[in-house]
């Protein structure tokens, strides 16, 4: 609870550069190297803002906290990342909420397909209470969560053939996160779906292994995927969070000092990033498509028949995080803005 309110409190004042730090709690604040790992390249909207995330941190702790950036999986895909921060051998990532499922089931619920249908309801939800009641289940398993950053809605790339409707899925073998819900989706729409962690999606899509992937834009273009993938096809089926985690092992050793700093710093990246990653979205088809793909927008017929076929999916979701919790969500969703 106390994060969250830091991170309303931080929201509420980040106007401006963050209150002083006294005299005193600069005393509070130990020389300490923070290594911080993610998926994607440092030229994405992930990288740009760990890259501010670590300037801000380092600004605001007199330069004493040095955080040290690992961009393209170097210190190990999301799953490795997160054994690492449980096990303290890594302090702080960035990765998907869908591959922490393993670890706190809880995180299932942003898995639901179609869940939100626009930013706004995914900035309510995930930055109020239920988003943190979802973020504490991650503590009795050795992580902290501090804020969501934006992946974004996902969309269709292949080299099979444009999904125009639900049966040019069928023998797609279509990359999916190594998620139970995503690779249930997926063969409910009749796709081929195959898991496979992101830092190996790019050489499962260059060599064949695989046909197609689904992610957002922006990570289609940091990626490269254009260069691999003949067809986007439209369809926002699910909205994508990424997490900020640090290992709890060695957050609970920062005096509160020094988690304030890195809480404050969390919540400008996070702001940040969304507006980063939702200016680089919207000229990302444009892009896209100068570079080769062909595109086509999956009509909402189509993609109401998609919502219908994922129906057991979102079962698996209720199942997985339980009928109270999935409620409450919807109950948050229904209190967004419009
Ligand atoms: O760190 C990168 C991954 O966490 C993230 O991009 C997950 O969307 C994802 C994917 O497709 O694996």
């Amino acid at each position: 609870m106390k994060r969250f309110l830091i991170a309303t409190l931080a929201a509420a004042t980040l106007g401006g550069s963050f209150a002083a730090i006294s005299a005193q709690a600069a005393d509070d604040i130990r020389p300490r190297m923070i290594r911080f790992g993610y998926g994607l390249n440092e030229d994405s909207n992930q990288g740009r803002a760990a890259k501010l995330l670590a300037e801000e941190v380092a600004k605001a702790s007199g330069g004493k906290l040095k955080m040290r950036t690992f961009a393209s999986a170097s210190l190990g895909s999301d799953d490795q990342m997160q054994n690492a921060l449980i096990g303290g051998a890594q302090e702080m990532m960035v990765g998907s909420t869908a591959t922490l499922v393993g670890i706190a089931k809880e995180m299932a619920v942003w898995d639901t397909p179609f869940l939100f249908i626009n930013e706004k309801q995914a900035d309510h939800v995930l930055d109020g209470p239920v988003g943190r009641q979802v973020m504490d289940a991650l503590e009795a398993k050795g992580m902290v969560g501090l804020v969501y950053w934006e992946n974004g809605f996902r969309n269709l790339t292949n080299n099979v053939r444009p999904i125009e409707k639900m049966e040019d899925f069928n023998g797609v073998k279509l990359r999916v996160m190594p998620n139970p819900v995503f690779i249930d989706t997926f063969r409910q729409m009749g796709a081929n779906a195959v898991p496979l962690p992101f830092s190996e999606l790019f050489t499962a899509l260059e060599t064949k292994a695989v046909d197609g992937q689904e992610n957002p834009y922006n990570t289609i273009l940091s990626s490269k995927f254009y260069e691999v993938q003949k067809y986007l096809s439209v369809t926002n089926h699910v909205y994508s969070p990424w997490i900020v985690t640090a290992s709890k092992r060695w957050w609970d050793g920062l005096s509160k000092t020094e988690q304030d700093i890195i809480m404050q710093a969390a919540v400008k990246a996070r702001d940040s990033e969304r507006e980063d990653t939702r200016a680089e979205a919207r000229e990302a088809l444009a892009s896209i498509k100068e570079r080769g793909m062909q595109i086509n927008e999956v009509t909402p017929e189509e993609v109401a028949r998609m919502r219908e076929k994922a129906k057991p999916a979102i079962q698996t979701v209720i199942d997985t995080v339980g009928q109270s919790l999935f409620d409450q969500v919807q109950a948050e969703i229904e209190k967004a803005p419009q």
